[in-house]
């Protein structure tokens, strides 16, 4: 490591430790290896002083305190303690609305209406009857927030400042959505499947949360109408009693308090689709959403390859001559994790983690490694994962106007005393 990083991550870490100024240490170094460069270059370390300074815990009705990010709507994030097993509890997996407006709905009261203009036969669904006509099936699925890691974005972008826990993994249990439809028949024409939930704007000129996916997608046998997760009904919070589960695909699309199922034949043009969630076209080499597709944008699709170190912390001290334990997620849009190597020389070379077990290819996957033990100095640790495809993380953010796909190589800046 360039002498003067050295230096300023010292300084960095001291003062960390004395307590005052501590969160200095959690803005990106500006310098690496002799050059000046852009703190976007140098991959994330953690949330900046002012965003971290404003986030409270909060505990929602069922829910262990999580990191409020907003109470109206509902935005709040899981924390890294609870991103370390492998599956995320129910209590603790964050909350994401759009819409302040979000009722309670009864089991008793709810139906699924199933339709479209180019639906067959349209029909309407109880719960029982959800749960009673149709194959049961599950599925082991991170659900991540498109927006996961915004709050790290330099330059900076506007949108709620998720740190890195706009993210669980789960298993999901339902029906598939492929046999809901097969009930209503489909014309020659379908094109889109449109998904309506009960949530509701508390200012009329905000547009309901709809949201629409391919043919492809909706009629693929991992897609589900979900009532259970992790064998528990869905909490409230996560869309009691039904949500859609797209795995592989961005949380955007996993609709919660589903309400009707729509059949169309002409591109979904609702807010939610037309305008948010949309990417610069041709900007990650993710799965097209073709009838979406138009002008410069597309719609975001499915996960990009991703990692997270969970246990350590930036600014954590640790005792020399002594074994570093790194471990973390990995995970990906659906091809599954190849591995995962961990650099301690700022990228200069790299190891190969050990992958913990292969809980099937939209499942994040644990990874660890060990350190031998260090002499006193500072050591900055990072972890990039590469999925079945050959895509590996970025050393550069890829920088977008919304703030979605964050996934540049993570730095954690520790030190051994
Ligand atoms: N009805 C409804 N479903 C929704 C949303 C919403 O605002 N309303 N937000 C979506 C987004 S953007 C995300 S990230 C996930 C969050 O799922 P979770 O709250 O269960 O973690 O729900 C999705 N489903
Ligand atoms: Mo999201």
């Amino acid at each position: 490591m360039d002498a003067s990083v050295s230096k300023e991550l010292r300084r960095r870490i001291l003062a960390c430790a004395a307590g005052a100024g501590a969160l200095s240490l959690l803005r990106p170094l500006r310098v690496v290896a002799g050059q000046v460069g852009s703190s976007a270059a140098l991959g994330f370390t953690e949330l900046s002083e002012g965003t971290l300074d404003e986030q409270r815990l909060y505990a929602l009705s069922g829910k262990v305190p999580l990191i409020k990010k907003t109470y109206r709507p509902p935005n709040f994030e899981t924390p890294i303690d609870y991103l370390r097993t492998p599956f995320t509890s129910n209590a603790a997996f964050f909350v994401r609305w759009h819409l302040a407006g979000i009722g309670t709905v009864k089991a008793s009261d709810w139906r699924l209406s199933v339709g479209g203009e180019s639906a067959q036969r349209p029909f309407e669904l109880s719960l029982e009857q959800l749960k009673r006509d149709f194959d049961h099936a599950e599925i082991t699925a991170v659900c991540q927030c498109a927006g996961n890691r915004r709050g790290l974005f330099d330059p900076h972008v506007a949108g709620v400042q998720w740190g890195v826990g706009a993210m669980g993994n789960a298993v999901w249990r339902g029906v598939r959505l492929r046999d809901i439809l097969a009930r209503a028949g489909m014309t020659s024409d379908a094109l889109e499947v449109a998904f309506g939930a009960a949530d509701r704007p508390v200012l009329d000129k905000t547009p309901v949360f709809v949201k629409s996916l391919p043919m492809s997608i909706a009629l693929d046998d991992n897609t589900l109408v979900a009532f259970e997760m992790n064998g528990a009904p869905l909490p409230h919070w996560n869309g009691f009693p039904a949500r859609l589960v797209v795995p592989g695909w961005t949380a955007t699309y996993w609709v919660k308090q589903l309400s009707s199922i729509s059949v169309i034949s002409k591109p979904e043009t609702n807010f939610w689709m037309s305008t948010a969630y949309r990417l610069p076209r041709g900007m990650f080499k993710t799965p097209t959403f073709a009838s979406q597709a138009s002008g410069a944008t597309e719609p975001i699709t499915t996960i990009v390859v991703n990692s997270l170190i969970t246990s350590l912390r930036s600014g954590q001290q640790l005792p020399r001559n002594t074994p570093i334990q790194v471990r973390g997620m990995a995970w990906d849009g659906g091809s599954g994790i190849a591995g995962v190597d961990v650099s301690t020389d700022m990228g200069a070379s790299w190891q190969a983690a050990r992958l913990g077990r292969d809980m099937g290819r939209f499942s994040w996957r644990e990874f660890s490694f060990v350190v031998p033990p260090r002499e006193r100095g500072s050591i900055v640790v990072m972890a990039r994962a590469a999925n079945r495809l050959g895509e590996t993380q970025p050393e550069r953010l890829i920088h977008n106007p919304a703030g979605y796909h964050h996934n540049v190589i993570q730095r954690v800046y520790v030190e051994v005393v």
